[in-house]
């Protein structure tokens, strides 16, 4: 039995470190671990409740805006304001956070996973010298991909990076900066916008739906045909989404929003229960060895640990590990989304020549994002229709001495919580538990694998498995900023 490590795994945010077993062209065992601890919920432990978005936005530079918002949701619900929320500040919120959303599927697709399929020594003319920048993914004349193909996929890798600005400038035109927005508060939002920032949104809005109508669903579909194998590839098999975009006005909670929430267990679509979360730190590097709920287990980080190998913790829904993010959204959007969206994801999975119990894999991750990517430049245009810029924006609130919160969203890589309990007016306890956390998990106290180990084991390799394992944990689009926070 060979040991394979890569440490740090390249094209993804932050440190993760991938060792593998590898026997007869089998990935036998793979081991998934978070290097990097800095101890942000710790730090927000006796400030001032409203604090909590702006230090949380700064958990990560590429989904800030997930932060800021799941953690508005939490002071919302600590404050007696879910619900409550006028319905411009709502939409001003969904706004602000889609320009962020289509943002991460541009960048994961073209400047993350891409690289993974293409060989730069089929470049020529000006793509030349950029492709000496990108890493191989795949030994000389093993693309599947033609030098005119690998070209095209460049130079659109090239406009990715003009797209992603553009979805940048909508966050800063409707929340003030990025990547670290202003706008977002309890209650609602602080900005209101004019005509002019609406006609600039819907300008920009266009010109991203265009890139993804005519570049981004286009080359997804062109790797899809080239790598249909690779839904074979990287399965895991339960899925959990807490939703997100809320759509309706005076919904607590998960209630009423645009992608649902829900799981899937045993092929089954079935409604959340968010009593059933918890987080174990079994094989973690923190001390403390049950499974507690949110805000009720203590977790001392305790670098080396015996039997610890990562800093990420182990989050399970009823004792078990659930993949999320795109895949899931997709596949509980199938069960219990709204009509428009179920038709658009039936018609690409046909057109894709696969089912719903495809998603969980390397190729449905992708295509998963891609109905996504469609849906939402779509939807978000009918929210710039309904805004009523005169309406109020946010409701007043007051800090309670004693309070809980929880607040619950989608970022784009999946599943995102936040907790928090206010004593004496200050931050007590903070917990937040997000999409990376989930799917790069590591073994939990029954010894049961996180899903970027289940997905990664049991894989059939060609050598040392690198170009395997590489598609197969890039298809999650780890995040280890927000995995460890
Ligand atoms: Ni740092 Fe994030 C997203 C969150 S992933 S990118 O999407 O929350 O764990």
């Amino acid at each position: 039995m060979r040991t394979v490590l890569v440490d740090p795994i390249t094209r993804i945010e932050g440190h993760l470190r991938i060792e593998l077993r590898v026997e007869d062209g089998l990935i036998r065992e793979a081991y998934s671990s978070g290097g990097l601890y800095r101890g942000l919920e710790e730090i927000l432990v006796g400030r001032h409740p409203l604090d909590a978005q702006k230090i949380t936005s700064r958990i990560c530079g590429v989904c800030p805006l997930a932060h800021s918002l799941a953690a508005a949701y939490c002071l919302d619900d600590a404050l007696g304001l879910a619900g409550r929320v006028p319905p411009t500040g709502r939409l001003l919120r969904n706004l602000i956070y889609g320009a962020n959303f289509l943002h991460n599927h541009v960048l994961h697709f073209y400047h993350l996973a891409l690289p993974d399929y293409l060989d730069p020594s089929l470049l020529s003319g000006n793509l030349a010298a950029l492709g000496g920048l990108l890493s191989a993914g795949v030994s000389a004349g093993e693309s599947r991909f033609s030098a005119s193909e690998t070209g095209e996929l460049v130079a659109h890798y090239v406009e990715a990076l003009e797209i992603r600005r553009r979805a940048h400038e909508l966050e800063a035109l409707l929340g003030g900066k990025m990547p670290h927005d202003m706008a977002i508060v309890p209650g609602g939002v602080t900005y209101r916008p004019g005509l002019p920032e609406v006609a600039s949104y819907r300008f920009r809005l266009k010109e991203i739906r265009d890139f993804m109508e005519n570049r981004y669903l286009p080359d997804v579909f062109l790797l899809l045909e080239r790598h249909h194998d690779h839904f074979a590839l990287g399965r895991v098999g339960n899925l959990l989404s807490f939703g997100c975009f809320p759509v309706e006005d005076g919904m607590t909670g998960v209630a009423g929003r645009l992608f649902p929430a829900g799981i899937v267990r045993s092929g089954q679509v079935e409604p959340l229960d968010i009593a059933a979360v918890t987080e174990s730190v079994a094989r973690s590097w923190y001390e403390g060895d049950g499974a507690d709920a949110p805000l009720s287990g203590r977790a001392e980080p305790t670098p080396g640990r015996d039997g610890g190998y990562s800093w990420v913790k182990s989050p399970r829904y009823g004792g078990e590990p659930f993949e999320v993010g795109p895949a899931a959204r997709v596949r509980i959007g199938l069960g219990l989304g709204d009509a428009a969206f179920r038709r658009l994801a039936q018609d690409l999975l046909r057109e894709a020549g696969v089912g719903p119990e495809d998603l969980s894999s390397v190729a449905g991750r992708h295509v998963a994002r891609a109905i996504e990517a469609r849906y939402l430049s779509q939807v978000l245009d009918g929210w710039l229709d309904a805004l009523d810029l005169q309406g109020p924006i946010a409701v007043p609130f007051a800090i309670p001495a004693e309070a809980e919160g929880c607040g619950l969203t989608c970022a784009p890589r999946g599943a995102l919580g936040h907790w928090v309990r206010i004593e004496d007016g200050k931050i007590g306890r903070y917990q937040v538990i997000a999409p990376t956390t989930w799917n790069a998990s590591p073994r939990d106290a029954d010894g049961v694998r996180g899903p970027i180990e289940q997905a990664l084991t049991g894989t059939r390799v060609n050598g040392d498995g690198l170009v395997e394992a590489g598609r197969i944990v890039r298809s999650f689009d780890p995040c280890l900023a927000c995995a460890v926070q």
